[in-house]
């Protein structure tokens, strides 16, 4: 038995540009995951050093941030048994170009040549941060 649990998604700025948010949705609501909230809304500086604490100082943290921060992207929690590892699943590998056909990276994703590594969507990697992001981007929820 498991509990049941909630998760971070972030439609990245690529996705959302690309129209692909409602294939996004779509997938997680086939999958059987409730969406219990959703915002679209351009992210700052400040809330991304937060939410990728984890990542800053790398070569690459600042290209990160510079994408996540340049236009529009979409903020939901999930909800459902394991859903954080099967949102991960569904999102397939961090490398577009590597990722398996049939996940969201995979299907939609690619290499742009870009110093960032746009693929579309974000998915909290496990409990403990799934708590934490969904307090940033949704403190009224925790
Ligand atoms: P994840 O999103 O699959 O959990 P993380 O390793 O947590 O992957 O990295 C966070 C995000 O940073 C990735 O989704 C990707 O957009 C970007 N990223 C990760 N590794 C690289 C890299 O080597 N170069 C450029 N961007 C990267
Ligand atoms: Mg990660």
């Amino acid at each position: 038995m498991t509990t049941i649990e909630r998760s971070l998604v972030l439609v990245k700025p690529d996705g959302y540009d690309r129209r692909l948010t409602g294939q996004v949705l779509a997938r997680i609501e086939a999958k059987g995951y409730r969406i219990v909230a959703l915002e679209v809304r351009t992210a700052d500086r400040e809330l991304l050093d937060e939410h990728y604490a984890e990542h800053i100082g790398k070569v690459w943290y600042n290209g990160l941030a510079d994408f996540m921060s340049s236009g529009p992207l979409v903020a939901v929690v999930i909800e459902g048994h394991r859903c954080i590892e099967g949102f991960r699943s569904l999102a397939g590998a961090t490398d577009p170009t590597k990722a398996a056909p049939g996940t969201i990276r995979g299907d939609f994703g690619r290499d742009w040549g870009t110093d960032a590594q746009p693929n579309i969507v974000h998915g909290s990697d496990g409990v403990e941060s799934a708590a934490r992001e969904i307090g940033l981007w949704f403190p009224h929820l925790s």
